[in-house]
């Protein structure tokens, strides 16, 4: 009941602060690929089963890659739900079948640069075109980071301070 509490108290200060960090999406081509990263709100990440069987009409199916869940613990950070959009160059199409690798170096504090579980996600009654990569991460304020998003040997690197 405690860690219930403090969840709801999370997102409740979370939501109450708006979409600050919520930018537009940072943008980076690739020889073949647009790469769109965006950084939001925590969000619920459910399985397939956990949509029918709850009737859930918000949060992030998981749809593929690690089934993993949640990765961010909330602990001595803010959680912000990281994910990416690829589109391909060629076709304009999103590219759905192609799990990236992702690692999130803090550079404030010079922490080396950590992969992230990557899940494919697809928001809840959302099209296919939706489907995107990333996870929830541990940010700290303030900190500046450098996200790498890797796609077979194509790569691009984000630069962003944390809001
Ligand atoms: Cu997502």
């Amino acid at each position: 009941m405690r860690n219930v509490a403090c969840v709801v108290a999370v997102l409740g200060v979370l939501v109450g602060s708006g979409s600050a960090f919520a930018a537009a999406p940072l943008t980076q081509k690739t020889a073949s690929y647009s790469i769109a990263l965006t950084l939001g709100p925590k969000e619920a990440m459910v399985t397939p089963a956990e949509v029918k069987a709850k009737h859930l009409t918000t949060g992030e199916v998981m749809v593929g890659g690690s089934m993993a869940m949640d990765m961010s613990s909330g602990m001595g950070g803010a959680v912000r739900h990281l994910e990416v959009h690829i589109t391909s160059l060629a076709t304009g199409k999103p590219v759905l079948s192609r799990i990236p690798k992702i690692t999130v170096a803090d550079q404030t504090a010079k922490s080396p640069a950590d992969p992230i579980t990557v899940v494919k996600m697809q928001g809840v009654g959302a099209p296919a075109s939706d489907i995107h990569f990333g996870n929830n991460v541990d940010l700290h304020v303030g900190h500046s980071y450098a996200v790498s998003v890797a796609i077979g040997s194509e790569k691009t690197v984000f630069q962003f301070t944390a809001k």
